[in-house]
């Protein structure tokens, strides 16, 4: 049941920013979207326009004046987004036209659209459910590859199926319950308590499984984490500069230089890569210095690869050891080892150390510019990894849908203890019923007024 205002003006926005590029689209959508273009288009038969077709001409103002040459692109409804009839008009793009055609539409009655009205008209018009609406929204601001496709998946449907598969498991069973209490012989069951739980257990798994994957946007939004650590003076800090190519951080020969986190994002192979440099990892009772220190091991744990850096020319400490040992465990396969300075003579016992480890490592030199293309290559094949590990899975990524389905999983889970606890079908009934609604609510079949406000106000205008 949704108690939802129905709109019947025509509205209109810009849906491309009218600054850069060439064109500019506008989008009127309403049943006075066609009469209207149609007064001032050249060519006068697209009134009579099956719909779905693109019409060239120009566009005139209220005296007649040629505003711009355009191509008209007209969704006859219910086949356009939004499910009205819908006219976009690419012109030419320069603001001073798009305002005057704007202004034109709004004289003849249009409204200007309200951030995300478009969306919210197709989610009314069911062209599509509330889960599939706030995708559209991540789409537009998906700031990582990650991100972006977690949104492309869920507008496909992915997650709503997911959802829709759920609540018609549950809805089987339930008409099973109501039927069963509609039915007074209490010794034939028409659903047996075995049965119930049958159907429960594995939905709260399925439901489970959604909630421990639940992924905050921000951090979907993080691109990749690539984090430079090691030892106070390895080079850290050159590194991060030759990777950036700019004298980014302080670098200097005394030993703790950096003491704070510093990172800036770049663009690699296609995600936006977040390189941090932090305080050298040691012992220190320096209390500025310990808190670097604290931090920088942190993010070791929060980061998806980590550069660990060593000075070759320096016989290797019990410090790099141990950062050795711990970050190039076996599982650790997100860590890549640098050994830096060689344009220095390179210490022997260090080589012997890796190669009896059968460590690989990276031989560069962060000053003279050497081998950083090779730490980039090694990153790219990280991310490759990465991304295909996430190929497959759709998170569950809005906090809606997390709050609704972790009411839908505490309803499920009383059903179990209630029968556990021989409670009447009836409790049951009602647990289930309440399951079912928390789904509902995910896919917007139960909204109100204000949650749809509240969803779509944080839309651009346009969507
Ligand atoms: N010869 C040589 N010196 C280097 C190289 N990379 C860094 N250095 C020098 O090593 C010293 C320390 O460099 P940083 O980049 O500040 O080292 P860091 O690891 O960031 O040091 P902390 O911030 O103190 O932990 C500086 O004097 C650098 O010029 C290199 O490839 N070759
Ligand atoms: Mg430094």
């Amino acid at each position: 049941m949704n108690i939802i205002t129905e709109n019947t003006d025509t509205i209109i926005a810009p849906i491309t920013s009218a600054f850069g590029g060439s064109v500019s689209l506008i989008r009127i959508s309403g049943n006075r979207a066609l009469p209207i273009t149609a007064k001032y288009f050249s060519d006068i038969k697209i009134i009579k326009s099956p719909g779905n077709k693109i019409h060239t001409g120009s566009f005139s103002d209220m005296d007649g004046n040629i505003v711009d040459h355009v191509v008209i692109y007209y969704y006859k409804s219910p086949r356009s987004y939004t499910g009205e009839d819908v006219i976009e008009i690419s012109f030419h793009s320069n603001p001073l036209i798009i305002n005057e055609a704007i202004d034109l539409f709004i004289y003849e009655g249009c409204r200007f659209a309200e951030p995300g009205e478009f969306t919210k008209r197709a989610f009314i018009n069911e062209k599509m459910d509330l889960i599939q609406a706030e995708a559209v929204a991540d789409m537009i601001n998906a700031k990582s590859k990650k991100a972006l496709k977690n949104s492309v998946k869920t507008l496909e449907g992915n997650l709503s199926r997911e959802i829709s598969q759920i609540k018609k498991n549950l809805i089987n069973t339930a008409s099973l319950l109501e039927l069963d209490l509609d039915f007074t012989d209490d010794d034939l069951k028409i659903i047996q308590k075995e049965d119930i739980i049958n159907s429960i257990k594995p939905t709260i798994y399925k439901i489970k499984y959604l909630l421990d994957n639940y992924q905050d946007s921000k951090l979907l939004n993080k691109g990749i984490e690539v984090l430079i650590t090691g030892k106070p003076n390895v080079g850290k800090s050159s590194l991060m500069n030759a990777l950036l190519k700019r004298d980014r951080v302080i670098v200097s020969e005394i030993p703790g230089t950096t003491r704070d986190i510093v990172h800036e994002d770049v663009i690699q192979n296609g995600h936006i890569v977040r390189y941090i440099d932090t305080a050298g990892i040691h012992y220190t009772d320096n209390k500025i210095e310990i808190e670097g220190v604290e931090r920088a091991k942190k993010l070791i744990k929060e980061v998806d690869i980590i550069l660990l850096v060593l000075d070759l020319s320096e016989i290797f400490s019990d410090e790099d050891k141990k950062l050795i040992d711990s970050l190039c465990k076996k599982n650790s396969k997100n860590t890549i080892l640098i050994g830096n300075k060689t344009d220095k003579k390179t210490e022997k016992s260090n080589e012997i150390f890796l190669q009896n480890k059968k460590i690989n490592i990276i031989k560069i030199s962060a000053t003279k510019g050497r081998n950083i293309s090779k730490i980039k290559e090694s990153i790219n094949i990280k991310i490759n990894e990465i991304d295909r590990e996430d190929n497959e899975e759709v998170y569950l990524t809005n906090y809606r849908h997390y709050k609704a389905l972790k009411n839908a999983e505490e309803y499920l889970k009383n059903i179990l203890k209630g029968i556990k606890n021989e409670m009447g079908y009836e409790f049951l009934a009602l647990d289930l019923r309440q399951a079912i609604e928390a789904l509902s609510e995910i896919l917007g079949e139960i909204t109100t007024d204000d949650i749809l406000n509240n969803i779509f106000k944080q839309y651009c205008i346009g969507k």
